[in-house]
C-alpha cells in the first residue's frame, strides 16, 4: 500500500511539474505619445464666431477672423516639446486671393519651449521668404494671400509653442497654419512574460523593450522560498530553488537601459514533494 501511494505521488509530481502558468504584461502597441491635446488660442478676440482653432483644424475652408490689430498672434500649444522646423499659412481676402497681396501688413513667427521665453524667427535664421520684404529682423511684409511658401528654420529647434504673428484686418481670413512639428517618440515600454512550473521552483522570464537593447532582471522570491539565479541573456532570465511550503510566489522586474520597466508576479503550488 505504501508503495502504491509512492507511485501515485510520483505521477502527481510529474504531472504537476509539467504544468506551467505564464503571465504576460506590457505591450509595444500600448506605447502612446505623452503629448497633451493641442490647444489653439489667440491674443485678440474673434468676431462672428470664427474661432482661433479654425486656423489649425486641417480644413482650408474654415478660418479665424479678428478685427484690425497690429502684430496679433495665434498660438499653437502642441502639448509637448518636439521639433519645430517651419511654418506656412493660408490667408484669403474674403475667400479670394487678389494679386495686390497683403501689402505692408507684417507677418512673423516665434516659438517657445515653456510659453514664457520666446524666440523670433528672423531672416538670418530661416529661408523661404527671401522674395518678401524682411523690413525688420523678425518681420516681413508684401506677402501674397493664399500660401506664400514655408518659412523654414535653418536649424530645427525644440519647441512646444508656436506663434504666427500678423497685422490683421477683418477681411483678411487666416484659414490655416501648416506647422512642421515632430512630437517626441513615445517613451520605451517593456513587455515581460513570466513562466513558472508547479511542483518545483523553476521560473523563467523573457521580455523586450521598444527601445531595443538588453534587459536587466531582478527576482524577488516569496517568503519561505530560496532561489538561485540560473541563466541570463539579453532578453531572458531564469531561477531555480526549493519549495519550503505548500506554495510559493515569484516576482520579476525587467528594466531596460532607459529605466523603463515591467513587473510580474505569480503564485504557484509546491506540490508538497520537493521540500
Ligand atoms: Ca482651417
Amino acid at each position: 500500500m505504501r508503495r502504491m501511494i509512492g507511485r501515485w505521488a510520483a505521477v502527481v509530481v510529474l504531472a504537476a511539474t509539467m504544468a506551467t502558468v505564464t503571465v504576460t504584461t506590457g505591450s509595444p502597441a500600448a506605447a502612446q505619445s505623452t503629448c497633451s491635446p493641442t490647444k489653439v488660442t489667440a491674443d485678440q478676440p474673434m468676431i462672428q464666431n470664427r474661432f482661433p482653432s479654425f486656423a489649425f483644424d486641417g480644413k482650408w475652408g474654415t478660418f479665424f477672423m479678428t478685427d484690425h490689430f497690429d502684430w496679433q498672434y495665434v498660438q499653437v500649444d502642441f502639448g509637448c516639446v518636439g521639433t519645430f522646423a517651419g511654418l506656412d499659412r493660408l490667408m484669403s481676402w474674403y475667400y479670394t486671393s487678389p494679386s495686390f497681396g497683403r501689402g505692408l501688413q507684417g507677418e512673423g513667427v516665434s516659438y517657445s519651449v515653456d510659453g514664457s521665453n520666446w524666440t523670433q524667427l528672423t531672416g538670418a535664421t530661416t529661408s523661404g521668404w527671401e522674395a518678401y520684404d524682411n523690413y525688420a529682423p523678425h518681420a516681413w511684409h508684401s506677402l501674397p494671400f493664399d500660401r506664400p511658401g514655408e518659412l523654414r528654420l535653418d536649424q530645427p529647434v525644440q519647441a512646444r509653442y508656436v506663434r504666427f504673428h500678423w497685422d490683421g484686418a477683418p477681411g483678411h481670413f487666416l484659414h490655416e497654419l501648416y506647422i512642421d512639428f515632430t512630437p517626441p517618440p513615445p517613451p520605451p515600454t517593456v513587455s515581460l512574460s513570466l513562466q513558472c512550473e508547479t511542483g518545483v521552483v523553476l521560473c523563467s522570464a523573457s521580455g523586450s523593450s521598444t527601445a531595443g537593447g538588453a534587459l536587466s532582471f531582478a527576482w524577488q522570491p516569496g517568503s519561505g522560498t530560496s532561489i538561485t539565479r540560473q541563466n541570463d541573456t539579453a532578453t531572458t532570465s531564469s531561477v531555480a530553488g526549493r519549495c519550503t511550503g505548500s506554495s510559493y510566489s515569484m516576482r520579476v522586474t525587467a528594466t531596460d537601459a532607459t529605466g523603463a520597466s515591467a513587473s510580474k508576479q505569480l503564485r504557484m503550488s509546491c506540490g508538497g514533494t520537493l521540500r
